[in-house]
């Protein structure tokens, strides 16, 4: 019996040695010492032996056993090792290799002019304030002293989500909403996308970009207005640049007026660029009509403010010389990356 057993530990031992992988190793491991394994077997034969050759041969199967054991948590061990240095190997990561460069994406040309244009008025002491785009008619037209069924409401036909709810036709009804809930002084700029029923052509989307501004306070007047506008005017176009005011109608301001730029191709002869009038439109406003500012719960006893608005795909279209409008929205990569 003890024969047996030694030469069942040589063949353990061997089999072991030459494990090739996980597998193997558990498999040697049930064939010897499982419930139904080759040594247990062994032990199992123990009960009917003489209590001296049991003494024995219990101590050499409990030591082989061991030994077995032994020898099997080692060579797991081996190949676990070995499996890992394998994978090691195999994701290695070389961090000396050259990087892949990806393609750096740009500013679109309207961020680039809204970003230019919140600097200038950040810089005289405005807030950028926003809100929502679909819009109640209140909010788009009423508080705004444009009545259901007024005229002035043609040139701002929009999109009806319903019959009180509508895309805003301006960024106005962001400065109600402040006018609602801030007292003066206020002093915010709202830009942001507005919508109109217009056809498609080069010089009109139904989808376009505009920044209003609203300044709110004690004793403002046309010439806190103009003195603000024409400083704008030449912080963006260059400290020549030569404003002129026109008179006008909004129906939410009262006096109105437009704001021109001398053509700066041909300084007031009249150009192509300028159409031959010798001056840009740039841009509306007007004092803040009495009616809205008491829609809005400021007293226009007490209060005064002046208001403007402005379209910044014209101002990109001007400074990057675009001349149709649908470049802007169609986000061809060959003309964005141009900017
Ligand atoms: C313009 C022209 C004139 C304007 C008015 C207001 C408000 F809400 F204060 F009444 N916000 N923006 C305004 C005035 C906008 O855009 C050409």
């Amino acid at each position: 019996m003890k024969e047996k057993l030694t030469s069942m530990e040589q063949a353990a031992l061997s089999q072991i040695a030459s494990a090739p992988d996980l597998a193997a190793i558990e498999s040697l491991r049930v064939g010897y010492l499982g419930k139904k394994g080759q040594l247990t077997a062994v032990l199992k034969q123990l009960g009917g032996l003489e209590p001296e050759v049991r003494k024995e041969v219990g101590a050499l199967a409990n030591q082989i056993r061991q030994t077995i054991a032994e020898a099997l948590d080692r060579r797991r061990e081996a190949l676990e090792a070995e499996l890992l240095t394998a994978r090691l190997l195999a994701e290695r990561v070389d961090v000396s290799a050259p990087g892949r460069p990806m393609p750096l994406g740009g500013k679109h040309p309207i961020t680039r002019v809204l970003d230019e244009l919140k600097e200038i008025f950040l810089g005289m002491g405005f807030s950028i304030a926003d809100g929502p785009e679909v819009e109640s008619d209140y909010y788009n037209f009423e508080a705004l002293n444009m009545p259901k069924n007024h005229p002035s409401r043609d040139t701002q036909d929009t999109f009806y989500i319903s019959e009180n709810v509508v895309l805003r036709s301006q960024t106005s009804p962001v400065q109600i909403r402040t006018m609602e809930k801030q007292r003066p002084p206020i002093r915010i700029i709202a830009p942001g996308k507005v919508y109109r029923s217009d056809e498609v052509d080069a010089t009109h989307s139904p989808v376009f970009h505009q920044v209003e501004g609203l300044v709110v306070d004690r004793n403002i007047t046309m010439s806190d207005l103009k003195g603000t506008l024409d400083t704008f005017a030449r912080r963006l176009y260059g400290e020549d640049t030569v404003t002129r005011f026109r008179p006008h109608h909004f129906q939410f301001t009262e006096p109105s007026a437009e704001m021109d730029m001398m053509c700066f191709n041909c300084h007031g002869e009249g150009c192509r660029m300028c159409k031959g009038e010798g001056w840009i439109e740039l841009l509306g406003g007007g004092m803040v009509h009495p009616k809205v500012l008491s829609i809005c719960g400021i007293d226009p006893n007490e209060y005064s403010g002046f208001a403007f608005g402005m379209g910044l795909d014209r101002i990109a279209m001007r400074k990057y010389q675009i001349d149709d409008l649908r470049l802007l929205f169609e986000n061809d990569l060959r003309f964005l990356s141009q900017f």
